[in-house]
């Protein structure tokens, strides 16, 4: 019985991952397919911890959902999607289970919360069941939950795979075997309350009604190509600019959306402005957007006063070391 239990607890802990050539667009939803590659680098220190046990009692019909310490109602929009996910893993139809997450990211602000949070669950589903999956069916698995969760079971940078079969076995992320120890990230949170349009519904409505979407998968696939390029030859000046304009051109088509996607606030345009000022002044900070009104700076370790001084706010993430 390859679901048999060893474990009467599984936990599970997976990073947060910002993607520098973003995923926007499925070509089947169900499986969380994307219509290009994308590639990340994952943020120490910000994540997702879970929890998850299997409930014995005859009498428990539901899962027990909680987030941060609190207990979800049975019709809360992320239990009932936790839920769901869960249904791939059930014995019986009246397996069920107790799910404790702690994130510590803001949940659905745009600073990828679903994507730590599926990979930890995944994590800890490994561990309830003793599966010992390798990374790459623990990214499958993590994809079907939310996508951007297959890039969150690595620490560094990540390329996650388009794939081309109708089943998904060929989409999932993998490692990208390099470190960066100067490369650093910045949070610049203009506004972490829950975002209007999530990233499902908004990318579907892209695909669906965006005339310049048609340009997107071929862009995004040559930038991930690019920036994995410069990855490898720590060539920051081609990593920025390719992650933002990679970014803008996401953006482009979110706008161009029927009705429109507009995560930006105005003190995010702002912002923007003051990146660009500094890149005149001889600063090489670059920026990267998602699903959200907030800015994640990119910039070397050296630049890292010139940031501070600018950004008083800012929280700078340093990449993982090792
Ligand atoms: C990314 N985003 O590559 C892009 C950039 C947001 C903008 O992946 O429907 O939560 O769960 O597969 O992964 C956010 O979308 O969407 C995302 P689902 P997901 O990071």
């Amino acid at each position: 019985n390859r679901l048999a239990s060893k474990n009467k607890i599984g936990s599970g802990s997976a990073p947060v991952n910002i993607a520098l050539s973003k995923y926007w667009g499925k070509r089947d939803a169900t499986l969380n397919l994307p219509t290009n590659g994308s590639l990340s680098i994952s943020l120490p220190g910000l994540g997702t911890k879970t929890q998850i046990e299997r409930l014995e009692s005859q009498n428990q019909q539901t899962d027990l959902v909680s987030l941060n310490g609190q207990r979800l109602d049975q019709d809360n929009a992320f239990a009932k999607r936790v839920s769901q996910f869960l249904n791939y893993f059930r014995e019986t139809p009246q397996t069920f289970f107790k799910v404790d997450t702690e994130n510590s990211v803001p949940t659905a602000a745009g600073l990828a919360s679903s994507a730590s949070g599926y990979a930890a669950l995944v994590l800890a589903l490994n561990d309830l069941f003793a599966w010992n999956l390798d990374n790459k069916s623990l990214s499958l698995l993590a994809r079907l939950g939310s996508g951007s969760a297959s890039r969150s079971l690595f620490n560094g940078f990540a390329l996650w795979h388009q794939g081309q079969q109708a089943d998904g076995l060929d989409s999932y992320a993998e490692a990208i075997d390099t470190t960066w120890p100067e490369f650093c990230v910045g949070l610049l949170e203009i506004d972490v309350k829950q975002k209007p349009v999530s990233s499902t519904q908004g990318m579907q409505n892209t695909v669906e009604t965006c005339a310049l979407y048609q340009a997107w998968p071929q862009q995004a696939n040559q930038d991930m190509q690019t920036i994995l390029q410069a990855i490898k030859d720590h060539d920051f000046a081609t990593l920025g600019k390719t992650a933002e304009h990679n970014a803008l051109t996401m953006h482009a088509t979110m706008i161009a959306t029927w009705p429109p996607i507009v995560y930006w606030q105005p003190e995010s345009v702002e912002a923007m402005h003051k990146i660009w000022r500094l890149r005149e002044q001889g600063v090489a900070v670059y920026f990267t957007m998602d699903a959200g009104p907030n800015l994640k700076l990119l910039f070397l370790e050296t630049e890292k006063p010139a940031i501070l001084q600018a950004f008083k706010q800012i929280k700078i993430l340093e990449p993982f070391k090792s």
